[in-house]
Formats: structure tokens, C-alpha cells, sequence
């Protein structure tokens, strides 16, 4: 039996309409990803309708991959594709599927002018009659930590808008994409987990949407979302550990040390999907860090469609995102699939493993 108070929390609108017709009490109001985007459209420097039919497409992606994805243990669409993208790594069928969705739902939109993606090595101009006039570049990583698809673990989606820059004209070319993470007009992430969820931000505070299955659509769930200044998680792959620059062997120390006051030792968490990692942290509080190692002395993620829209939430809410020593945001691009070192979470946590870099690993800073 339903009592009255669980019935008015049931997240649906149709129970909740019914139930007014019938009590009159007053209606819960749901809003989705399209109404919020479409209220908060002031906050948007530029033509009002642009930013919200690119956020649409990738809304609509978002939700085609999450079927997808959901249904993954059931289709047939497991395992290699028997591929290599342009990083050497092998592709899951489901990056393939991503890859195709994001295109597609950009391409139709009509706001979209091209794509760097991780799947593609070069950028994708979108040259349709609908995007004749279109002003926006989109950065993706169409389905993160793809290695984790295959054992239920969560994957994401990481975006990143750009608007043209005033001096460019004429085809697109790489040159629309070297633009700063500071010049993002818009930046998100799609988490595939145990609900899905978009968090995206355009400079005006992070908010958090769920997707309701039973309506197909993301709901308003965590609106302006603050990202604790301290936390008492840290996700790095340890595995790395004696490749390591000898700063983060000293910050893990610290974190391992014990010290009632800052609640070490911490816990040590890593999912190995990126979104994933840094979701968790956005909520509870937590530093990621993907430094710099002998295998890879650039650090392993991609500085457009990685680093770049991750450090822009990170920022918004409050947080922290470096490469050990400078800004994510301040860095700039010199190729699509650029490779940064991160360190991005609570503030305080970003400022300390930073101090231990200074100290311990300034002679390794190379930007
Ligand atoms: P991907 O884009 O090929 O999936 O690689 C990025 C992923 C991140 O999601 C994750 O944090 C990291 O690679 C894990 O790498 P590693 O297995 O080296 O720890
Ligand atoms: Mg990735």
C-alpha cells in the first residue's frame, strides 16, 4: 500500500497529475533538460535559440547511446570491432555506436559546424544545407573508459562547445579548435551508470539532470551542484606507482598519512572511467589525478575533450583543475588529440598535490 506522503515523492508526472485531479493538492513540478535550458537561455551571451538546439542534439544522443548501453549484455554489440582509433587503442563496438550517434544528432541539428572527436583522427567538417550558417565547433569523447563496458562498470560521454572565433572564415580548419578552455561557451558530461545523467554548464554554475525512463526524458536533479572544498577520496591508478613523478608519490604518501584534523588517510577510489571518477568527486568531494609517467610523460587524457570541459565543470562548481603546475584552462591547444597531465577535483586537494609537485617535480613542468 502506497501511503500519501511515498505517492507525492513518485518522480513521475502522470501520478503526480493524477493525483491533483483527485486531492487538488498542489502539483510537483518537473523540469526537464529543454525547459531548464530554454528558461536559462539569458545567461547565454549569443543568439538565444543556438546553444539550446546544440544541447538538445547532444540530449538527444545522450539518451540513443544510453539505450545502448543498457542493453549491452543482450546485444550483439560487445566486444572489439577489430579496429585501432587514432591513439593506438582498440574500439569497442559501442564507441563506434557513440561516435555515429553524436555525429548524427550534430550534424542534423543545424548548429553544429564540426567535430573533433577521440574516434576520428582528423576533425569533421559538417557540411549540410541545414548547417550553412553555423557558428560552433563540439569537442567529444563519445563513450569514456570504454575498457569498463564490458564488465558493467559506468562509461560516459565528455563534451565541449566552442563558438567560432570573430577572425576566422571560410572552411573549418584545425585552427577553430585551438582555442583555450577558457573560450568554451558550453561543456558537459553524460554519465552511463546506475541511472544516467547530463551535468553540463555554460558558465553560470553546474547543473545535474537524471534521466526519468519512464518519460525518456532528463529531469532537473541536482541544480547547482557545489563541489565540496575538501574530500577524503583520491583516484589515481597506483599501478603507475614507481613511474610516477616523485610530487605524486609524495601526495599519496600524504594522503595515505594519518592525521585526524584532515581525516587522512583518505579512501582510495578508482573506477577507471574518468566521468565516472570525477562524478563521484564532484558530489562527495575527492581529488583525480592521470600525472605524468615514464610510459606516457605527457599524461594519458586528451586536453580538448577531456581535460578541457571536465576542468570548465570542475571551475564552476567550485573546484580545481591543473596539470600539476598551471591551469587546464589556460593551456594552449596546438593539436586535436593533445595530451595534458590532470589533477582536477576539491580545490584544496588540487592546491596541495600542486604544492607537492612544486616542491618535489618542478624541474619535470614542461609547458
Ligand atoms: P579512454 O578514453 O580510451 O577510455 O581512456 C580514458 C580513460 C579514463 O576514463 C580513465 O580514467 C583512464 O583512461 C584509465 O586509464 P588507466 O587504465 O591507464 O588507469
Ligand atoms: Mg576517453
Amino acid at each position: 500500500m502506497i501511503d500519501e506522503t511515498n505517492f507525492y515523492e513518485l518522480p513521475y508526472i502522470f501520478v503526480s497529475n493524477l493525483t491533483h485531479m483527485f486531492t487538488h493538492k498542489p502539483l510537483r513540478r518537473f523540469i526537464t533538460l529543454g525547459q531548464f535550458i530554454i528558461e536559462r537561455q539569458a545567461d547565454f551571451p549569443f543568439a538565444k535559440g543556438e546553444l539550446s538546439r546544440l544541447l538538445r542534439d547532444i540530449g538527444i544522443a545522450a539518451k540513443l547511446v544510453n539505450r545502448e548501453v543498457t542493453k549491452a549484455g543482450l546485444a550483439d554489440i560487445l566486444g572489439d570491432m577489430g579496429e585501432t582509433n587514432v591513439q593506438g587503442e582498440d574500439q569497442k563496438k559501442l564507441d563506434v555506436y557513440a561516435n555515429e550517434q553524436f555525429i548524427n544528432a550534430l550534424r542534423s541539428g543545424g548548429e553544429c559546424m564540426a567535430i573533433a572527436s577521440e574516434e576520428n583522427e582528423d576533425l569533421i567538417d559538417i557540411d549540410s544545407v541545414v548547417s550553412k550558417d553555423a557558428k560552433y565547433v563540439v569537442c567529444m569523447d563519445p563513450l569514456d573508459g570504454s575498457s569498463n563496458i564490458d564488465v558493467n562498470v559506468s562509461i560516459g560521454t565528455i563534451f565541449s562547445i566552442y563558438r567560432r572565433p570573430e577572425h576566422l572564415t571560410g572552411p573549418t580548419s584545425i585552427e577553430d579548435f585551438m582555442q583555450k578552455g577558457v573560450d568554451q561557451v558550453a561543456a558537459g558530461y553524460v554519465i552511463y551508470g546506475s541511472s544516467a545523467m547530463l551535468v553540463y554548464t555554460t558558465g553560470k554554475g553546474v547543473n545535474g539532470f537524471t534521466l526519468d525512463p519512464s518519460i525518456g526524458e532528463f529531469c532537473l536533479s541536482h541544480p547547482d551542484m557545489v563541489m565540496p572544498k575538501d574530500g577524503a577520496i583520491y583516484s589515481i591508478n597506483e599501478g603507475n606507482h614507481l613511474h610516477f613523478p616523485e610530487g605524486v608519490k609524495k601526495y599519496v604518501k600524504y594522503c595515505q598519512e594519518i592525521d585526524k584534523e584532515t581525516k587522512r588517510p583518505y579512501s582510495s577510489r578508482y573506477i577507471g572511467s574518468l566521468v565516472a571518477d570525477f562524478h563521484r568527486n564532484l558530489i562527495k568531494g575527492g581529488i583525480y589525478i592521470y600525472p605524468s609517467t615514464l610510459k606516457s610523460p605527457k599524461g594519458k587524457l586528451r586536453l580538448l575533450y577531456e581535460c578541457n570541459p571536465l576542468a570548465f565543470i570542475a571551475e564552476q562548481a567550485g573546484g580545481k583543475a591543473s596539470d600539476g603546475f598551471n591551469r587546464i584552462l589556460e593551456l594552449q591547444p596546438t593539436s586535436l588529440h593533445q595530451r595534458t597531465p590532470l589533477y582536477i577535483g576539491s580545490v584544496n586537494m588540487v592546491d596541495k598535490a600542486e604544492e607537492m609537485m612544486r616542491i618535489y617535480s618542478a624541474e619535470t613542468a614542461n609547458h
